[in-house]
């Protein structure tokens, strides 16, 4: 991986002074005694393992409840913002379901779906300043939106027209990463970086619940915390590795691992948009003042299918997805909204309008996307080439050839 660190702008403050407050990041919190207490509170276990600590702003019914910790960070934003976020989560849901049915139409080979996952993404998203850094996983499209990806941009891969689509330093925001967990590491040694460069950027790194099981992960954990490296690692815990639960992957609640590491652990609710800002905001400032690595596990369900390969009514009942829905992370900042009266008709029905134009405009630019030369995998493999690379050229050739043999005949 050669991602050239891009992130000193300003110098990083030493640990323990006032961590910076950013937009409607901050107001009243100070870095490292609201850590120490916060790591004492979130990260000693206090309660019991069965009914882990779950920070939530905005209930499933839309109703916004105190949080002394958090609200600090959110207290700034105006109903405009509101409605900024939810429309972020519209299109990237809107993106979404259009990406699913490209599939489905044969346009693409395969597709992730976030279906459920807006608020984690959008939420930390929005948290995020440009000059950070964030390594994603194969799934983070809401995520991609607020870095300023276009969203075709993401498709090609999945249409296997390209081995990427974007680049990764153009919005700070890697190239999506197949191999679980391994962008952890990617992360870790990038904000180890950060720090060399004196930088106060901070690094994210987003990955699953099945990837917290990875070696690759605890390495990365080990590292940064002994690094004090200024990254923060975001699990979206979507219930769901595949086939596998959680509970095959952990015998105590995700964010209680970041303990045994010696950094602070926080479970939010991953379907509350506004509480996924405000922890990740928290987050961050604590490693852009020097105060090392921090685990969010965002808590959330997978709605959809692991990817369009997979079937999830072979090990999952239908009862555990009504449940989900009923906490939606759109539906509830949309009540939000409108017992608020932050939104009126007209601005749901331009975001509808908004949605299918965005829709029509993914449909036309995937199926325009010119296919690869064919011969273009076997280039970039060895710098000076290899006889095994020429032979299977020649292999491949000869196959491509006797195609027009056949149509000869
Ligand atoms: C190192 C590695 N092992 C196995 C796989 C196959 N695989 C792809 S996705 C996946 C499950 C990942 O689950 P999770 O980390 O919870 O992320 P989610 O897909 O739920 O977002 C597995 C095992 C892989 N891509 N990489
Ligand atoms: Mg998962």
């Amino acid at each position: 991986m050669t991602v050239e660190s891009t992130a000193a702008r300003t110098p990083r403050r030493s640990a323990g002074s006032k961590a910076g407050a950013t937009g409607t990041q901050a107001a009243g919190t100070t870095g490292t005694k609201r850590t120490t207490r916060t790591t004492a509170k979130k990260g000693t276990g206090a309660r019991s393992s069965a009914d882990p600590e779950l920070v939530q702003l905005l209930t499933p019914e839309g109703k916004r409840v105190k949080n002394a910790e958090y609200d600090g960070y959110v207290a700034g934003l105006t109903p405009e913002d509101l409605r900024g976020l939810y429309r972020d989560m519209v299109l990237t849901r809107r993106f979404d379901g259009e990406a699913t049915a490209l599939q489905r139409q044969g346009e693409l080979g395969l597709w992730a779906s976030l279906l459920g996952q807006e608020a984690a993404q959008i939420g930390s998203g929005r948290a995020l300043r440009d000059d950070d850094y964030v390594f994603p996983t194969y799934r983070e499209h809401g995520v991609a939106w607020c870095r300023g990806v276009d969203p075709t941009n993401l498709l090609g891969m999945f249409r296997g027209v390209n081995n990427g689509g974007w680049d990764p330093n153009g919005n700070n925001f890697h190239l999506y990463t197949i191999v679980i967990g391994s962008q952890t590491l990617h992360a870790t040694g990038y904000a180890m970086g950060v720090a060399k460069d004196g930088a106060d950027s901070a690094v994210i790194a987003y990955f699953g619940d099945g990837a917290s099981s990875q070696g690759d992960v605890a390495e990365s954990f080990t590292f940064s915390a002994v690094y004090n490296a200024p990254v923060v690692f975001f699990c979206q815990n979507n219930q769901w590795a595949i086939s596998e639960p959680t509970e095959k992957q952990t015998r105590v609640p995700l964010y209680q691992r970041a303990q045994g590491f010696g950094f602070p652990g926080v479970r939010v609710d991953g379907n509350d948009v506004l509480a996924c800002l405000a922890v990740t905001k928290w987050a961050l400032e604590r490693a852009r003042s020097g105060e090392g690595p921090t685990l969010v596990e965002a808590y959330t369900y997978r709605m959809g299918a692991h990817t369009t390969s997979d079937d999830p009514t072979r090990y999952r009942h239908d009862d555990e997805r009504a449940a989900w829905e009923a906490k939606d992370p759109i539906l509830r900042l949309r009540r939000h909204l409108e017992a608020s009266n932050h939104a009126d008709e007209g601005f749901f029905a331009e975001l509808e309008a908004e949605s299918e134009a965005l829709g029509k405009r993914v449909r036309e630019a995937v199926r325009a996307m010119p296919d690869p030369d064919h011969f273009a995998i076997f280039e970039n493999v060895y710098a000076d080439g290899h006889a095994l690379v020429d032979e299977e050229r020649a292999q491949f050739a000869a196959y491509q050839a006797s195609f027009a043999d056949a149509e000869g005949v």
